[in-house]
């Protein structure tokens, strides 16, 4: 079973599963998520949630997002985000399948286009494997520019 680690500045570090991620309370779940995004199936649970689960330390501001699959990392300021944010882990009853970025995606309604903002489309990293929350701004290598985001794109089309 695919498991989401959260570390960093945080009370209760966590080795988040599928089914602990279902049976968050309703109040953190966030129900077909082609509400923000109609390009978008599925269940999520609110970035809200997972900071309420895991008890942030102060001074924290900055959210970690990584993927070991392909190795994507990137760190984006967190009180922008944090009322909106969420991580899609279900699509019909079922794990969120890779091909959409499964089993753990992040998603931010309203982002930018991609490297335009330090929160940007290219933060919704797919395939999560593991969330941080740190004081300073972490790893990232998101694209810098349009070449490297259109050779991104290229590898993956
Ligand atoms: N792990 C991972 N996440 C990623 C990327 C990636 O290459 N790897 N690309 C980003 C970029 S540049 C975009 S535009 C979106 C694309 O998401 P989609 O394939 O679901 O449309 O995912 C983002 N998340
Ligand atoms: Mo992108």
């Amino acid at each position: 079973m695919a498991s989401l680690r959260i570390t960093g500045e945080i009370e209760q570090p966590q080795e988040v599963t599928y089914e602990q991620l279902a049976a968050l309370p309703g109040e953190y779940q966030v129900n077909d998520v082609s509400r923000f995004d109609p390009k978008r199936q599925g269940d999520a649970v609110s970035l809200t949630g997972l900071v309420q689960w895991v008890g942030l330390k102060p001074g924290v501001q900055y959210l970690g997002l990584h993927s070991s699959t392909d190795d994507f990392h990137a760190s984006i300021p967190l009180a922008p985000i944090l009322q909106q944010a969420f991580l899609i882990y279900r699509v019909n009853g079922q794990p969120l399948d890779a091909k959409v970025g499964g089993p753990f995606r992040f998603y931010i309604p309203n982002h930018q286009a991609c490297h335009t903002s330090e929160i940007d489309e290219c933060a919704n990293v797919k395939f999560v494997d593991h969330i941080e929350f740190t004081q300073a701004k972490g790893w990232d290598n998101r694209p810098h520019d349009e070449a490297q985001h259109a050779d991104l794109h290229a590898r993956q089309a």
